[in-house]
């Protein structure tokens, strides 16, 4: 008798360790964006990528946060880049309660998308988003952790008139928010290390162009030194083709967007050496080389692609979201917040530690060109 009431009293006992082990795992989502189909679909993809393996290699490690197993899902949209399109997936990342965003990519769509997330409490870090609006809307809930377009378009614009010795520059934009923003801080970066210098030309297209003739006609009988493009590089690409069929030899100087392993493809043999000059809005100093390198080749073999430009970025990002996370003892936006404000994490890309508006603190970035199909380190300024 005793011994048949022993039975059921073990098996309530073992429903119960199986009910609280169960109780203990937490499904924490992370949210992405950014555009996954267009133009530009290979840069989001990799900014994607970049997420998706800091997810997966958390949740290999197991972390236990507020004394819950976590496991991470990323719940990745695609915003095509269309500021539209951006609010209605940032709305719907609210509504699936995701406890944290990385992304957008354009900053044409992470404004107006950071709004909905400051509403929402919502953290978010753009990996890619340089315009410096995005900063200043004064939202605490808003992080980068690339260098802005003053930074990048001030260097490039010194880097034009102080080292390329140019004298007369045509500049292009896009008129995104990232293209006309660049291009008016690389003329400002320009004027002011150089104030002789002439715009010879001001040219405008946009982020979905495929011929540029007119244009780069009417550039051309101002004879530049220097083309200065404020866009993305599936346009910068094509443009360079038809410089080189027009016969245009000025050098081609454009930001981040076009810092690309995917501008080799887009621009054939119009790349040419030392022809394109472009600036990742990322500081590769020496200590962190080591550590880059080890994430290219991790990448390659887990994607099978090369790194673009932004994924140790969005890695970066993600893993320093999680790391605030741990030091909060919590998953929840409003708890982990604050320790994502004063985050120190040593990342791939460097350092990712953030100023009082959000931005990266010392900012660094690095200047390219292309040499036989590379892309080769020119220098690493601020
Ligand atoms: N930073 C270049 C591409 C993204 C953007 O800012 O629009």
């Amino acid at each position: 008798m005793k011994y048949t009431q022993v039975i059921p009293l073990l098996g309530a006992a073992a429903l119960a360790i199986a009910g609280s082990a169960a109780a203990a795992e937490q499904t924490v989502r992370i949210g992405h964006v950014a555009p996954i189909t267009g133009g530009i679909a290979h840069i989001g993809k990799d900014v994607e990528n970049g997420v998706r393996m800091a997810l997966d290699e958390q949740n290999a490690k197991n972390l236990v946060i507020g004394g819950n197993k976590i496991k991470f899902e990323l719940l990745a949209e695609d915003d095509a880049g269309d500021p539209k399109q951006g609010a209605t997936v940032a709305q719907k990342l609210v509504d699936a309660k995701v406890n944290g965003v990385i992304g957008h990519l354009n900053s044409g769509t992470t404004i107006p998308a950071s709004r909905i997330y400051y509403e929402a409490g919502i953290p978010q870090i753009s990996p890619a988003a340089t315009n410096p609006k995005y900063t200043q809307q004064g939202y605490n809930t808003t992080f980068r952790v690339v260098a802005n377009d003053s930074q990048l378009g001030g260097a490039l614009g010194r880097y034009a008139t102080d080292v390329l010795k140019a004298k007369n520059i045509a500049v292009i934009d896009d008129r995104t928010a990232y293209g006309q923003g660049l291009a008016s801080e690389f003329v400002k970066g320009a004027k002011k290390q150089s104030p002789s210098v002439n715009i010879v030309s001001q040219q405008y297209t946009t982020d979905k162009a495929t011929d540029f003739n007119a244009i780069l006609t009417a550039i051309k009988g101002k004879k530049p030194d220097v083309i200065f493009f404020g866009g993305l590089d599936s346009v910068g690409g094509p443009m360079l083709r038809q410089m080189k069929q027009l016969g245009i030899d000025a050098k081609f100087i454009g930001g981040d967007a076009i810092c690309t392993s995917e501008i080799v493809k887009l621009a054939g043999d119009a790349l040419g050496d030392g022809h394109v000059y472009c600036a990742e809005a990322g500081g590769v100093v020496e200590a962190n080389k080591k550590s880059l390198e080890k994430f290219k080749l991790t990448y390659k073999k887990k994607f099978d692609k090369e790194v673009q430009i932004y994924s140790p970025y969005s890695y970066d990002a993600a893993n320093a979201m999680i790391a605030a996370m741990q030091q909060a003892n919590s998953v929840e936006p409003a708890k982990y917040l604050p320790f994502l404000a004063k985050i120190s994490y040593k990342g791939v890309s460097g350092t990712i530690a953030f100023d009082a508006r959000g931005d990266i603190k010392n900012g660094a970035l690095t200047i390219y060109t292309y040499k036989g199909g590379q892309r080769t380190l020119v220098t690493v300024t601020k």
